[in-house]
């Protein structure tokens, strides 16, 4: 069994408790898509973010990484148990300034390194909370029509769509 099982593949859309909807496709055992579909960097949507994955045991993973901005994530993921506890640790430029980092990051690469590199980056700001798995769906590796869009060009409802009563 390899380090990812039960994680790899899978699209998850969850819902922090201050009400912030994210959503990852867990392209491969070092890639993740995603977009950010409400909440202080709504809007935002990345493609081919490198991370680190680890599973901590039987059901229980760990996906982090530093965004080109400087935003770092750290994410514990438990799919079975539909449960999720994400630690965000944002560059205060970011904070100040969020709506610069709300598009396509992929297509704007320099211009994140240029707000990273002029700051300010402190006093971080720590948002640290749990989140519910509303949508957990199966797809299989390295799938590029998974997260293809900004969430605005979706269909209307579809991050609120479940898969369990
Ligand atoms: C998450 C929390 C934060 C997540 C991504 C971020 C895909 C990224 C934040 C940012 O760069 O603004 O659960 O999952």
């Amino acid at each position: 069994m390899s380090e990812s099982s039960g994680l790899v593949g899978y699209r998850l859309i969850y819902t922090y408790a201050n009400g912030w909807r994210y959503e990852m496709y867990v392209k491969n055992a070092h890639t993740i898509d995603y977009r950010i579909h409400s909440g202080m960097v709504g809007g935002r949507w990345v493609k081919d973010q490198r991370v680190d994955l680890a599973r901590l045991t039987e059901g229980h993973f760990k996906v982090s990484w530093t965004e080109p901005t400087g935003t770092s994530v750290a994410v514990d993921i438990l799919p079975e148990l539909r449960r999720l506890h994400g630690v965000i640790f944002f560059p205060r430029w970011v904070h100040d300034h969020p709506r610069r980092t709300v598009l396509f990051q992929n297509d704007h690469l320099e211009r994140m390194a240029a707000y990273r590199d002029s700051g300010p980056t402190y006093p971080i700001h720590v948002v640290s909370e749990f989140a519910t798995i509303t949508r957990l769906d199966w797809i299989g590796e390295d799938d590029e029509t998974v997260i293809a869009c900004a969430p605005s060009e979706l269909p209307a409802g579809f991050a609120d769509a479940t898969d369990r009563g």
